[in-house]
């Protein structure tokens, strides 16, 4: 039960906002029950409206891999902010950070800042398209992109808690330029490249799964991939606005070793700031305006505030046995969850790369969505209703990954030691 507080604060939003929140998934709707409303963070603690601290998993959906308001952070936006917020003109932080992605993501040749991960999806399919000519594009079942039209078909995340594999006001036609396969499917994914390969212009996906929770790729499927889209002129893009610089410092294509055309980035670039960005093989992002046919623009692309934290963001993560320890931080929690399930006997199946996982409430491996959809949702909520009640916020859908940061120490992981066992113990 949200505290009195939330209960107020929801009561009034959602007058005035759709649902309360301004983004479905905050609305607690895949769990029960109403959201807590948060007024502060800080490291590794959300801090609830009515004053109440929380470990928290949510990380803002990714970008808080440092945990929450970083003093250097923080400093760099405000010296950022003493300068002017947006010129709607180049800056050199922009260079830099173009720069910052193309060592870390060799794929990354060129790349275009944006303002969010549906912004930077939404570009690289444009181009894939005016690259190729083609019209088709190809995504997994359960996969998420962000809200672009053709990009809402048998959603994850969000749409898939909603039980609605399309979005409403999606027109058909738009839909019909979407093609989906199962995730870790390669056999799938070479019957639709028989069918129809000349069509797709490109194949995106995410290297793991994370909008149907926390699903690994099969490294048949990875190969199929490059394979098929090698095979029949399609573009390969890996979506990485989850695990770009999450997982590793580059990304899940470095841990896989996966070279794709394109890749779509988002969340820790920014800092917690407004920042997506795409980019890859220099031949292809040449066709992008104003140097090419393919159009793409915004108003606040490359803001510098959002790139003031997003370099120092990343000038953080260059540090030695930063991913080290975020594994270390990321196997801890899984084992506690492990630790205590277990000694409630309860299903559960932890799914984990670094410091991304999610505790899937079924006794058995998950491979693609149907499998992720077979999980007990309503224990899942129990679940996450006793965490709140001691101290732990956990992403509120069995959809999504959990987030550890670097903030995470050994006082959040004790507190949400006793969390997991006092909810496991509730179920
Ligand atoms: P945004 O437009 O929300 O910045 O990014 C869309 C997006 C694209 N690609 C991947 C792999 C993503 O995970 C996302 C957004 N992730 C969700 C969390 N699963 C955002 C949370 C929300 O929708 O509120």
């Amino acid at each position: 039960m949200a505290d009195p507080v939330s209960r107020e604060l929801f009561a009034r939003a959602s007058k005035v906002i759709p649902g309360g929140v301004n983004s479905p998934v905050r609305a607690f709707r895949a769990v029960g029950g109403e959201p807590i409303f948060i007024k502060e963070a800080h490291g590794s603690m959300l801090v609830g409206a009515d004053g109440t601290e929380y470990v928290d998993y949510i990380g803002s959906w990714g970008p808080m891999i440092l945990g929450h308001a970083h003093p250097d952070v923080v400093a760099a936006i405000q010296r950022a902010a003493e300068k002017g917020s947006s010129y709607g003109a180049p800056t050199e932080a922009e260079i830099t950070m173009a720069e910052r992605i193309r060592d870390a993501v060799p794929s990354m040749e060129m790349s275009r800042l944006v303002s969010s991960g549906t912004e930077a999806t939404m570009g690289a399919l444009r181009l894939a398209r005016g690259f190729t000519g083609r019209d088709l594009i190809v995504k997994c079942i359960g996969g998420y992109h962000g809200g672009a039209d053709y990009l809402l078909v048998k959603g994850g995340s969000g749409l898939a808690t909603l039980g609605e594999p399309d979005s409403a006001g999606v027109p058909s036609a738009i839909a019909a330029t979407t093609a989906v396969v199962p995730y870790n499917d390669a056999y799938a994914l070479e019957q639709l490249f028989a069918e129809r390969g000349g069509e797709i212009a490109a194949v995106i996906f995410e290297p793991i799964a994370g909008n149907m929770g926390c699903i690994p790729p099969d490294p048949v499927w990875l190969d199929a991939l490059r394979t098929q889209t090698q095979n029949h002129g399609a573009l390969l893009i890996c979506d990485e606005v989850m695990t770009g610089f999450r997982v590793a410092w580059g990304g899940a294509q470095a841990l896989y070793d996966i070279r794709p055309d394109l890749t779509c980035l988002g969340k820790i670039i920014g800092g917690g700031l407004p920042v997506g960005a795409y980019g890859g093989r220099t031949d292809i992002m040449k066709k992008v305006a104003p140097v090419g046919p393919v159009y793409q623009a915004g108003t606040l692309s490359g803001n510098p505030l959002a790139v003031a934290a997003g370099l120092e963001t990343l000038e953080l993560l260059l540090r030695p046995g930063v991913y080290e320890d975020l594994e270390h931080k990321g196997d801890q929690v899984q084992a506690l969850i492990e630790q205590h399930a277990g000694a409630g006997g309860v299903p559960i199946t932890v799914q984990r790369v670094g410091s991304m996982l999610t505790a899937f409430f079924r006794g058995k491996a998950i491979r693609n969505w149907d499998e992720a959809a077979d999980t007990d949702r309503d224990a899942f909520g129990r679940w996450h209703a006793a965490l709140l009640e001691n101290g732990v916020y956990w992403p509120p859908s069995q959809f999504e990954a959990a987030f550890v940061s670097l903030a995470h120490d050994a006082e959040a992981l004790a507190k949400t030691s006793r969390a997991f066992k006092a909810a496991f113990a509730a179920l």
